[in-house]
This record gives structure tokens, C-alpha cells and sequence, in this order.
């Protein structure tokens, strides 16, 4: 006879062993097939990790101490440029600086020469005045209107002397309205000022008032004087205070 048992045999063996208790055996014996009935087996290896789960709340500060302050920031970015402030006040005159005199200086010689220049090309001196034309031939009202453009000390050629008679005569180039007028009322000659005229060159016959309406004065090519209408048309002079 083998030293194995058979096959049937070992499996009755295996129930017998595991069925120590005969109610445990029972319960067995129900539920399970006979060769199912054997010891429990070993577990089986760890599941894997499971999905993380929700975010927990806030905890509490910690009660450690503070630390020290870090050091300043970078310099931020430039500002925009604020609006313009309010006017200030006027403040005092100053002083004219040299800047100004010296602007002056230069200003007064420059005149100088403008006089000279204009004396040499347009006019002419005799003692303190000098007297200019523009070569044209216009009306009395027209010649002191232009005079008067220059300065206020301008006028239409008034000569107080034959030395002032003979330098417009020497300037014009034709008969020439002189700065002096006939009053109407009693037939004096007055200069634009308005005072009566001591020095007169009339020519002969002169001052004769045809029609009654000469009453302006020109000096004629050869130098003497003749009574004239406003109206018509003469050579300009004009008479500067130098
Ligand atoms: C003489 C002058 C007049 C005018 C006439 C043409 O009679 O007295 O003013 O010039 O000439
Ligand atoms: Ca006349």
C-alpha cells in the first residue's frame, strides 16, 4: 500500500481539520461547497492612493514673533506734471540794465545817421531846421497831412529868413506850397502856428487874392512869394526841428 493517501481521502481530512467546532462546521456546511470550506487567506496588498480632497479653511496666525521691517521700495515710476500754478504778483520796476542803455546808445546813433542820410538825399540844412520834399505835387490839406506823418514838430516849409527862403527854393524842384496862410477876415499872412509872419518875399503885384480865394501861399522857382487857392496842386516841403 502507497505511503500517499488519495486524493478523496486527503479532502475529507482538510474538512474534518478546519471544522474544529462542530456550529462553526455547520454554517460552513451550509453556504460553502465542501472544498470551499478552507482557512481564510492572506490579505491582499494596499489599494492605491485615493483623489485629493477639498482645500481646508484658513488657519489661525501663528503666534511667532514679528520680524524686523524690510528696507524701502524701489523709487516708483515719475508722476505726470501737475496743472500751472496761479499767476504771481507784478513785482517792482526794475533798473535799466546796461543791456538797455547800450540798446539806446546804439539807437541814437543810428538816428544820427538816418538824419544825415536823409539830409544829403532829400533836403537840406540851414541853422537848427532842415527841410525835405518827396518831389511830389499834391493839394495844401495833402501836404500837411503828410508833414504831420513825421513828427510833431513838422510842418510845411516855413522860411523866417532869406537864408531859410533860398534853401527850400534850392531843394524844389518847382513851385512849392509854403506853411503860411492869408486870413480871410483882413488879408494877414499867418504860418501853421497861427502867429503873423515878419519875414515876406512877395512877388511883384503879389499878394492880389484873385477871386477872392488865395488863400494859401507858394514860393515860385525864382524865390518870391505868390498868394495862391488851397486847392490846386504844388510841391511838397517839409520842415524838421533838428
Ligand atoms: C497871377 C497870380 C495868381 C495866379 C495867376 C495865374 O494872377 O496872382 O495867383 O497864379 O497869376
Ligand atoms: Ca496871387
Amino acid at each position: 500500500m502507497s505511503l500517499f493517501p488519495s486524493l478523496p481521502l486527503l479532502l475529507l481530512i482538510v474538512v474534518t481539520a478546519s471544522c474544529t467546532e462542530t456550529e462553526n462546521c455547520e454554517n460552513v456546511q451550509k453556504t460553502c461547497p465542501v472544498i470551499a470550506c478552507g482557512s481564510p487567506g492572506i490579505n491582499g496588498l494596499p489599494g492605491k492612493d485615493g483623489h485629493d480632497g477639498a482645500k481646508g479653511e484658513k488657519g489661525e496666525p501663528g503666534q511667532g514673533l514679528r520680524g524686523f521691517q524690510g528696507p524701502p521700495g524701489k523709487v516708483g515710476p515719475q508722476g505726470m506734471p501737475g496743472p500751472p500754478g496761479l499767476p504771481g504778483q507784478v513785482g517792482q520796476k526794475g533798473d535799466p540794465g546796461d543791456d538797455l542803455v547800450n540798446s539806446l546808445a546804439s539807437l541814437r546813433s543810428e538816428l544820427d545817421q538816418l538824419k544825415k542820410w536823409l539830409i544829403f538825399s532829400l533836403g537840406k540844412k540851414v541853422g537848427k531846421k532842415f527841410y525835405f520834399t518827396n518831389g511830389e505835387k499834391m493839394t495844401f490839406d495833402e501836404v500837411k497831412t503828410l508833414c504831420a506823418q513825421f513828427q510833431a514838430s513838422n510842418f510845411v516849409a516855413i522860411p523866417t529868413n532869406a537864408e531859410e527862403n533860398k534853401a527850400i527854393q534850392d531843394i524844389a524842384s518847382g513851385e512849392a506850397f509854403l506853411g503860411i496862410t492869408n486870413e480871410e477876415t483882413d488879408g494877414q499872412s499867418v504860418d501853421l502856428t497861427g502867429k503873423r509872419v515878419t519875414y515876406q518875399n512877395w512877388h511883384d503885384g503879389e499878394r492880389n487874392n484873385v477871386g477872392s480865394e488865395e488863400h494859401c501861399v507858394t514860393l515860385l522857382v525864382d524865390g518870391t512869394w505868390n498868394d495862391i487857392t488851397c486847392s490846386a496842386s504844388f510841391l511838397a516841403v517839409c520842415e524838421y526841428s533838428a
